[in-house]
């Protein structure tokens, strides 16, 4: 471990090296699905890499880290007693509430003991005859499962860019991916944030006020809104309570897991004045209603989107004194919702700060970082602390970095050379018994709500398995090349993020331009899964591998 990795939590050393249901990830997705395998009855063990439970919310611990979906719906819905005794503070909460309620579930639970921190998996083979995977681990230990889920996340592998000079920097240097556990002291600093996605823009109102100085290098502007936080007050919590089931039912029928309510009206329905009113109204919104709020045309119609970003560029204006600053700051080259907007608290407002300043890196690009500082075509500046706000290989970075061999010795990322392959985004052919809930191909929304009917339809499988003597299950290829091309059909459909997103790889060098989420949702999602249960598994092949004869159920 290096001291910029977060301390390993000492609680938890177990290990059971031969299961059947071999879970790697402690974030989210990763303890529900071993809560779920523990509950069905199989025999389970979890492997993290990191020190503690919360895989992006253990890892992103920078300064501001925070939700931006309303944290009671974002967080576990499986467990009334579980959603009625943790009281959120906010509406948003912040990183240190998320691990500990994540913490509290573990220890609720009791799931603590089938998990093994500081274990990276550095390899996992499928073995034809036994139908079952050798896992390897980071210290050489070997672990035998039937079937292995990876629930490694989308978020999960951060990304640098090749910026000549990187490492050659003697000051101190973060990425917001992999934060330590130890306080990043600011005060007095003179702090480079290099980044504005929704990380840089939560890193840079946080830490504003106790710099010497912050320079921000942006090298695309972001269509950033508030988003309106609030601490949550026991009117509010009583309420959470009472509307439990209702609040489920909501998010379980609303196609991007929110509780907010589409709009009935298209912009030009209303004149120019009702219009700026509705828009104030939407500005004070809670964080993505922003999108699934508004006006039903929104990312429909060029005019209409137009219409809003032309409102948000008049509150940038407003809010950021200086007018080249302001000018700066409003996206040129894309639509709202084109890329995942962020959500901020503070962020316009922390350029009016007199030691804040916006570096635009379309106008002069960083060349290289050097011992003391970051040089562009401007000049050297120096920095006691740059911090990477620079994103993540999104969606397969993990998958595809963990040694992962199918069938006939195939390597996963050779498999899915030309991006992603899968069915409902949980299996790949040619890797049988292996799951990936949460990761390629899952929502373009609220993801544990996705993620969690991933985890569902998978433990529902194994137990469908147990039940009919099988122990082996793969995709068939035409039921995977059907849901890829639904996949691909839907990237570019409207309302869809623009291919330059990261959701298309477009932020790595080299990656395959393909869309790495779901953009149909969880109804689709949910009429294919019962398509599925209704043909008995029909697009799976189920087998058992010490009886070759008893195939299907
Ligand atoms: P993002 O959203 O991928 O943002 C990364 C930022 O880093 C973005 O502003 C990039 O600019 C910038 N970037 C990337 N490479 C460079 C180089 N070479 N030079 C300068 N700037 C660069 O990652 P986040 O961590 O902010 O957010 C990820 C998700 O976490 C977010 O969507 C939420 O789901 C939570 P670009 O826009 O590519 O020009």
């Amino acid at each position: 471990m290096t001291s910029l990795e977060p301390a390993p939590d000492e609680t938890s050393t177990h290990l059971e090296t031969d299961v059947e249901v071999l879970v790697v990830g402690a974030g989210i997705t990763g303890l529900y699905q071993l809560y779920r395998a523990r509950v069905a009855g199989f025999s389970v063990q979890l492997l993290e890499a990191g020190g503690g439970v919360g895989g992006t919310w253990y890892w992103n611990r920078y300064p501001g880290a925070r939700f931006d979906s309303e944290s009671y719906t974002y967080a576990y819905l499986f467990s009334r007693e579980l959603f009625e005794e943790w009281e959120w503070r906010e509406h948003f909460a912040e990183q240190p509430e998320i691990e500990r309620y994540l913490n509290h579930v573990v220890d609720r639970f009791d799931l603590r003991r089938h998990i093994r921190f500081g274990a990276k998996v550095t390899s996992a083979v499928y073995d034809e005859t036994s139908g079952k995977w050798t896992v390897v681990i980071g210290d050489g230990t070997e672990l035998r499962t039937q079937f292995f889920i990876a629930a490694t996340g989308v978020l999960s592998v951060p990304y640098y860019p090749e910026v000549p000079g990187r490492q050659d920097f003697r000051g101190e240097a973060y990425h917001t991916g992999l934060w330590p556990a130890e306080p990043v002291d600011f005060a007095g600093k003179r702090v480079a944030v290099i980044g504005t996605g929704s990380s840089g823009v939560q890193v840079v109102p946080a830490i504003a006020d106790e710099v010497a100085s912050l320079t921000v290098y942006q090298r695309t502007a972001n269509w950033c809104t508030p988003l309106n936080n609030a601490p949550i007050t026991p009117e509010e919590q009583a309420q959470l309570r009472t509307d439990f089931e209702a609040m489920c039912e909501t998010l379980n029928t609303s196609p991007s897991g929110f509780l907010h309510q589409a709009h009935d009206r298209a912009t030009f329905d209303d004149s120019k004045e009702q219009r700026w009113e509705f828009f104030e109204k939407m500005w004070s919104s809670p964080g993505f209603s922003k999108l699934t709020s508004n006006y039903s045309d929104l990312l429909l119609d060029e005019a209409a989107n137009a219409e809003w970003c032309e409102f948000v560029a008049e509150k940038i204006r407003t809010i950021v004194k200086d007018p080249e600053t302001a000018e700066k700051l409003i996206p040129k080259h894309h639509r709202f919702g084109e890329k995942r907007p962020p959500f901020v608290t503070g962020y316009f407002e922390a350029f009016n700060n007199s030691n804040a300043d916006l570096i635009d890196l379309e106008q002069t690009p960083i060349l290289r970082v050097t011992e003391d500082g970051i040089e562009t075509a401007d000049g050297v500046r120096e920095f006691d602390i740059v911090v990477w706000a620079t994103g993540f290989d999104f969606g397969t970075g993990a998958l595809n970095r963990m040694g992962i061999r199918g069938r006939d010795g195939v390597a996963l990322e050779d498999h899915w050379a030309d991006g992603p392959k899968t069915f409902l985004g949980v299996q790949t052919t040619g890797f049988p018994n292996f799951f990936f809930p949460g990761g390629p191909h899952a929502a373009a929304g609220n993801n544990p709500r996705y993620n969690g009917d991933q985890v569902d339809f998978i433990t529902d499988a194994l137990i469908y398995l147990r039940a009919h003597g099988c122990d082996t299950i793969e995709v068939s290829a035409a039921a995977e090349e059907k849901w890829t091309d639904m996949i691909d059909r839907w990237a570019t459909r409207a309302p869809s993020f623009g291919e330059i997103s990261y959701y298309f790889g477009s932020n790595i060098p080299g990656k395959p331009r393909k869309y790495l989420l779901n953009s149909a949702g969880r109804p689709k999602l949910f009429a294919e899964i019962d398509k599925v249960l209704e043909s008995h598994y029909q697009a799976f092949r189920l087998s058992n591998s010490s009886n070759p004869a008893r195939t299907g159920a």
